[in-house]
């Protein structure tokens, strides 16, 4: 990217939580998978990073070797319950991962929803100008790039959707489905994690809108947009790097110490009824009661970090979570050995690496994911090219890393079986496995899949 042209990327959340204090300004890191990947990127290009955040206003930041500026957009008590907790998270979020039992259409959520966009639209306009690439991100900004094109219409718009797009026969529910896709198709390109998404969008595009597509290219309204498929990366040279620290070692050999030869199988998400939770306790129980040889013998650490506890479905799925725990280590535990080590609260980054290090088995097993980093960076981590990951089908992730042990998180029977299979597998077929996993994620990281958009963005924007 040349100077005269600056990457301004526009998301909902900012990679921190800013706390102001009389010794200046300090910095607590916001937990999800668009910061993971994208702060990362944010850092080695520089530009303008617009998001919603306290207080308002304009951070150069770290603020002893500025990269980037940060742009914070604050919003008001009306504004989060419209745009954030209702039409984001009660809307989009439950229908483009087809939970459709979970859906709340409401149309003041949509008019909140609209003036809020709006609102980043003019902030994203206010820093950039003319030639500047304007990357707008994820579903809370469908109707950002619409926005943006109706101000300048020679505007260069990027839009990547981080979630699932779903099947045309779950999108046509949303009442606003056809505002959400011409919010997007105002953008010059965008991008999904995997081919079936890009699909979904295109047909969707064609059956409510009456566009047409003609391979990359969708034609609506006399612009046409391209679409692609390319699925977000990790820093995996920091991961890798971090993961041979001493420190590293040391914390993940403390971990270690308490549990003996037991085998440790980690899992590691946000609190979301997504991402399969109950679903996966039940497969160790029933692994537990089908085959009690392997009772004693391994330990589920489940990290589980609090998130979204403005939505009422978070906090039910809390105390389901709370109650499977409970259930299963009160049915299988024998006074020393527990099955299930539940840990409700947020870790940094270099303490989650310690826990990637020191797991033998990553249990990934969402029941609809966009993609799923933890699966990569637990890859990423495994600088002895041992262990193994056991991934749901219906991540996103799974067609990058066919070396997993591959499973549906719908069926007890089949995460039990996967749990068997990965606690008998011997030590070559992991490094096999996770040799290739890890070439592919190395190469596939988050330059790659940076330099695949910005160098698509026109002339000007390819990376130096
Ligand atoms: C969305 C899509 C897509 C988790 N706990 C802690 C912590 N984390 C970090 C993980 C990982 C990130 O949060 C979670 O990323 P995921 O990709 O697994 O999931 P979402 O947050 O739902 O992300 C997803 C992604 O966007 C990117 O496009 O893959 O499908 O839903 O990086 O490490 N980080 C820290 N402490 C924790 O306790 N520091």
């Amino acid at each position: 990217m040349t100077p005269a042209h600056r990457l301004v990327l526009v998301s909902n959340r900012g990679p921190y939580r800013l706390v102001v204090s009389p010794h200046g300004l300090r910095r607590q890191r916001t937990i999800g998978g668009l910061v993971t990947s994208v702060l990362p990127m944010m850092e080695q290009f520089g530009g303008v990073w617009v998001a919603w955040g306290e207080p308002e206003g304009r951070y150069s930041l770290p603020p002893q070797k500025p990269r980037f500026d940060l742009r914070y957009l604050s919003l008001t008590p009306e504004e989060v319950q419209g745009y954030y907790v209702g039409f984001s998270n009660r809307a989009l979020w439950p229908v483009c991962h087809s939970f459709l039992g979970r859906v709340h259409y409401d149309p003041a959520d949509w008019q909140v929803y609209e003036v809020v966009n709006r609102r980043f639209a003019e902030a994203a306009l206010a820093e950039s100008g003319e030639g500047d690439v304007i990357w707008v991100h994820d579903y809370q900004l469908a109707r950002v790039p619409l926005h943006l094109r109706q101000a300048r219409p020679s505007a260069r718009l990027l839009f990547f959707w981080h979630i699932p797009f779903p099947p045309t026969e779950i999108f046509r529910t949303l009442p606003w489905r056809r505002m959400v896709l011409e919010g997007l198709l105002a953008s010059d390109l965008v991008g999904f994690h995997i081919p079936e998404y890009a699909r979904n969008f295109c047909e969707a595009a064609v059956e409510l809108l009456g566009a047409s597509v003609d391979g990359e290219n969708i034609t609506y309204a006399g612009r046409t947009t391209r679409v692609i498929a390319r699925p977000i990366g990790i820093d995996y040279a920091a991961v890798d790097r971090e993961a041979r620290l001493p420190r590293t070692t040391a914390a993940a050999e403390r971990l270690r110490a308490g549990l003996g030869s037991q085998t440790l199988i980690l899992g590691v998400e946000r609190m979301d009824y997504t991402k399969g939770i109950v679903e996966r306790l039940r497969g160790v129980d029933v692994l537990l009661e089908q085959q009690p040889a392997w009772r004693g013998k391994f330990s589920l650490i489940q990290i589980v970090t609090p998130s979204r506890l403005e939505v009422d479905a978070y906090r039910d799925k809390k105390r389901e979570i709370d109650e499977a725990v409970g259930r299963i280590n009160g049915r299988f535990s024998d006074g020393l050995w527990i099955p299930i080590r539940y840990l409700h609260r947020s870790y940094t980054p270099s303490e989650l690496l310690a826990y990637y290090r020191a797991a033998d088995i990553a249990l990934v097993t969402p029941l609809r994911d966009g993609l799923n980093l933890v699966a990569k960076e637990y890859v990423a981590a495994r600088i002895a090219e041992d262990g193994v990951v056991i991934l749901s089908e219906f991540a996103g992730v799974a067609s990058q890393l066919p070396e997993a042990l591959i499973t549906n998180p719908y069926s007890q029977e089949d995460v039990a079986d996967a749990l068997s299979r990965a606690l008998r597998m011997p030590r070559d077929e992991q490094r096999e496995r996770m040799q290739a996993m890890r070439n592919r994620i190395k190469e596939q990281d988050i330059q790659w899949w940076a330099k695949g958009f910005l160098d698509g963005a026109g002339p000007g924007a390819a990376l130096s």
